[in-house]
């Protein structure tokens, strides 16, 4: 990569992928969007990858959109965020339908756009001394990369727009508390936990829950009847997979199970 704004490793199943301009707290520029795009397709489809950990480098997780990147003018006419976000959304959506389990982990603050990608991922988890904030009100912006379709959903309506309108940065045992994330954990843990559950995830059933992420998907959208129609089929697909075979067999035969994670 030309650039050392985004780090990208692959090793053990697990692709870490760093954002990494710690003296901006890690503050997206266009560029690390473009990146960010292309890591996330190239674990889409790598069979070396079966798992993504999400990270800041240095003291934040990141503090949005880079507001030196070009997207404002001073006196002038402003430019259209809409092309902007041409960039944050397909990046929002890749993370949503990666079929394979996206874990943030938060080491930081994560601010406005920052705040949207932590959350956008299937597992967050964040270090004790990390805020959250949705920062866009602060600058006269709307909470964008998909926030105001996630707040409401994973905490109710008063909270989301509390966080929203207040832009106040809410402390991660609250997210916690409140079911923004998975968990809060102490500092110095963040990395072991991490570690654990992306490992876990790398030795396990990554065609199951790329289904499971389809039947979520299906979810937010669906009454409980169109739902059981998809459980139907996508349970169908997942019975159909090796790793049924072998989950249920390592039952019986009361021994661990060895995954492959692939669909036949
Ligand atoms: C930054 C940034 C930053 C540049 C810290 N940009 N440099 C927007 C537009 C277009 C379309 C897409 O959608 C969006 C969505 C958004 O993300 S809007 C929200 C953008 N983010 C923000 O408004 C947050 C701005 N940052 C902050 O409020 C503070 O930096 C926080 C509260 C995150 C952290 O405060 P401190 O811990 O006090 O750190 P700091 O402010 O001193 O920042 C450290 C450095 O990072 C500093 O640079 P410098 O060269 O002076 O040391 C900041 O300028 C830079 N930085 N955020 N978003």
């Amino acid at each position: 990569m030309a650039d050392d704004h985004l780090l990208v490793s692959t090793a053990d199943g697990i692709t870490r992928l760093t954002l990494n301009r710690p003296d901006k707290l890690n503050a997206l520029t266009r560029a690390m969007m473009r990146d960010l795009e292309a890591a996330l397709e190239r674990a889409a489809v790598s069979p070396d990858c079966r798992a993504v950990v999400l990270t800041g480098a240095g003291r934040a997780f990141c503090a949005g959109q880079d507001l030196a990147d070009g997207v404002y003018v001073e006196g002038g006419p402003q430019p259209d965020l809409g092309l902007v976000l041409d960039q944050y959304n397909p990046v929002i959506r890749r993370i949503r339908t990666l079929p394979k389990p996206v874990v943030a982990a938060v080491n930081g603050i994560a601010a406005g756009a920052g705040a949207s990608l932590a959350l956008a991922c299937d597992l967050v988890f964040a270090a004790r001394s990390a805020n959250f904030m949705q920062a866009f009100a602060r600058i006269g912006l709307i909470p964008d990369c998909g926030s105001t379709w996630m707040l409401p959903r994973l905490i109710g309506e008063a909270r989301a727009r509390g966080l929203a309108m207040l832009a106040e940065p809410l402390p991660a045992e609250k997210a916690e508390a409140w079911g923004l994330i998975w968990k809060a954990v102490d500092d110095d843990k963040l990395a072991a936990e991490v570690d654990a559950a992306a490992s876990r995830f790398a030795s396990g059933p990554t065609y199951g829950f790329a289904l499971q992420k389809q039947a979520f998907a299906g979810a937010a959208q669906n009454a409980l009847d169109a739902q059981l129609d998809l459980e139907r089929a996508l349970q169908s697909k997942a019975g159909a997979s090796p790793d049924y075979a072998e989950g249920v067999g390592a039952f019986l035969a009361k021994r661990k199970p060895s995954f492959t994670g692939r669909e036949s």
